[in-house]
C-alpha cells in the first residue's frame, strides 16, 4: 500500500564539511589525524574535494529527485584566527547556499559539525570564553544566511561531549577504554547547551531561519529490571540535550542503531554477521524508537530527521535498511509526530572521522580522480522523494 508523506516534506542527504571538503588544515581533526596516525587514525587529506566540487554533488541530488541538502560550514575556515574573519570563505559558503537554491534544493545549514579551529583547542568548551567565541563566529555566519530556512547550531552535542570527555580522561592519565566505554561529559554538555541557547538567540535576531540542534539519538532500550539505570544513562546520553531544545523551532533526530541498557550500563553491540561496517547492530527500527523518545521528552515540536543511514559495502542492504527505517518513520507520522523531512546520511562515501572504510554514501567517489559514481540507492531514494511516498 502506498503511504504518502506530509506535503512539502524535505527529502535530502547530509554531509559535513570536514568529511568531504579536503584540506581543512586549520582544525582540531586535521591535527588529531597527524598526532594519532601511529594509532591507526587515517588522514582526511583531499577528502572528496567537495570544497571545489559541491555543485556536482548537489546536482547529483537534484537530478535524482531530491529537494534538500544538509551541509555544514567550517568554523576554522571562516575564523582562521581569533576574531579575524575570512570574507572569501564566507562568500564561498554563500555560493553553496545559492547553488543549492538554484538547483531546487532547500539548504539545511549546520554551523558546527564536530571540528574546531586549532586556536580554540586549548581548553575548548571549558574555557571561560568558549561560548563568547562561538557566538562571535555565529554572528558572522548569520551574515550569509539570508533566505535559509533551516539552521542547525551544533551537530550531535552529546557526541562532542563524549569526544571531549575522552580527551580529558586520557589527559588525566586514565587508560583508554574501548569504543562505547565513554559517556558524554556533563560539564562539557552544559557548556554546549549554553553555546546552543546563545546561538539560537543570535540566529533568531539576525535571520528568518528556523533554528535548532541535532542530537545523536541512541534508541536505548531497558533490559528487564534495569529501568532506573536506563533512565540515568538516557539522561546523560541524550535527554539533557533534548530538554535543552525546548522552545527551539525544531529538533534534529539522528539515528542509526539501538542498544540495550542493563544494570551496568549500555551493553556493547554483540558480534553478529548482520552488524554494519561500524560494528553496530542492524536496527532499522531504531529511527522509530528515536522519534518516539524525542516526542516523549519534547512533546509536539517539528522534527527533522537530519541523519539516518548505514555503513555497508552492499548497496542492496542500504536500500533494505532505509526502506525499513522509512516504514518505521511513517508509523510515527501516522501516530501524530510532526516530521518535516528525512535527510539521509550520507550523500557520499566520506571520511568517517579517522577511517575511510565505513561507507555510508548513496554515491561512491574515486579518491584519486574524485569521480562520483552514483549507487542504485541514489535513484531508489530519489524516486521516493519524487513520489513523496513509500
Ligand atoms: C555523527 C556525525 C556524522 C557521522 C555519522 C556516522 O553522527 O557522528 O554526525 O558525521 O559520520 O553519524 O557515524
Amino acid at each position: 500500500m502506498t503511504q504518502a508523506f506530509p506535503d512539502a516534506f524535505l527529502w535530502g542527504a547530509s554531509t559535513a564539511a570536514h568529511q568531504v571538503e579536503g584540506n581543512n588544515l586549520n582544525n582540531d581533526w586535521w591535527r588529531l589525524e597527524h598526532d594519532a596516525a601511529d594509532f591507526g587514525v587515517q588522514f582526511s587529506g583531499d577528502a572528496l574535494d567537495s570544497y571545489h566540487r559541491y555543485e556536482e554533488d548537489m546536482r547529483l541530488l537534484s537530478d535524482a529527485g531530491f529537494n534538500s541538502y544538509r551541509f555544514s560550514i567550517e568554523w576554522a575556515r571562516i575564523e582562521p584566527s581569533p576574531g579575524k574573519f575570512s570574507r572569501a570563505e564566507l562568500a564561498h559558503y554563500r555560493r553553496m547556499i545559492d547553488t543549492a537554491k538554484g538547483l531546487g534544493l532547500t539548504p539545511v545549514v549546520t554551523l558546527h559539525h564536530f571540528t574546531h579551529p586549532i586556536w580554540f583547542d586549548k581548553d575548548r568548551w571549558l574555557a571561560d570564553d568558549a561560548v563568547d567565541a562561538f557566538c562571535r563566529y555565529v554572528e558572522q555566519a548569520c551574515t550569509i544566511l539570508d533566505g535559509v530556512e533551516w539552521v542547525c547550531t551544533i551537530n550531535e552535542p552529546n557526541v562532542v561531549a563524549v569526544n571531549h570527555g575522552m580527551q580529558r580522561q586520557i589527559a588525566a592519565g586514565e587508560p583508554f577504554r574501548a569504543e562505547g566505554g565513554y559517556l558524554p561529559d556533563p560539564e562539557v554538555g552544559r557548556a554546549l547547551i549554553a553555546a546552543h541557547q546563545a546561538a539560537v538567540k543570535i540566529v533568531r535576531s539576525k535571520t528568518d531561519a528556523k533554528v535548532g540542534w541535532t542530537v545523536a539519538n541512541q534508541a536505548l532500550v531497558a533490559a528487564p529490571g534495569a529501568e532506573d539505570k536506563h533512565a540515568e544513562v538516557q539522561h546523560i546520553w541524550e535527554d539533557m540535550y533534548l530538554e535543552a531544545a525546548r522552545g527551539d523551532d525544531f529538533i534534529g533526530v539522528q539515528s542509526y542503531t539501538s542498544q540495550i541498557v542493563d544494570e551496568n550500563g549500555i551493553i556493547a553491540h554483540p558480534e553478529h554477521p548482520d552488524n554494519t561496517l561500524m560494528g553496530w547492530a542492524y536496527r532499522p527500527d531504531a529511527l522509530g524508537i528515536a522519534v518516539r523518545h524525542t516526542r516523549d521528552v519534547l512533546g509536539d515540536m517539528p522534527i527533522l530527521i537530519t541523519e539516518n543511514g548505514i555503513a555497508t559495502s552492499d548497496d542492496e542492504r542500504r536500500i533494505a535498511y532505509t526502506a525499513d527505517a522509512l516504514r518505521h518513520l511513517k508509523d510515527t507520522i501516522n501516530d501524530g509526530a510532526d516530521v518535516r523531512g528525512y535527510l539521509h546520511w550520507s550523500l557520499l562515501d566520506n571520511f568517517e572521522w579517522g577511517r575511510w572504510e565505513p561507507t555510508f554514501g548513496l554515491v561512491s567517489v574515486d579518491r584519486e580522480t574524485f569521480e562520483r559514481h552514483p549507487k542504485p540507492s541514489l535513484q531508489w531514494l530519489g524516486s521516493i522523494a519524487r513520489a513523496n511516498a513509500i
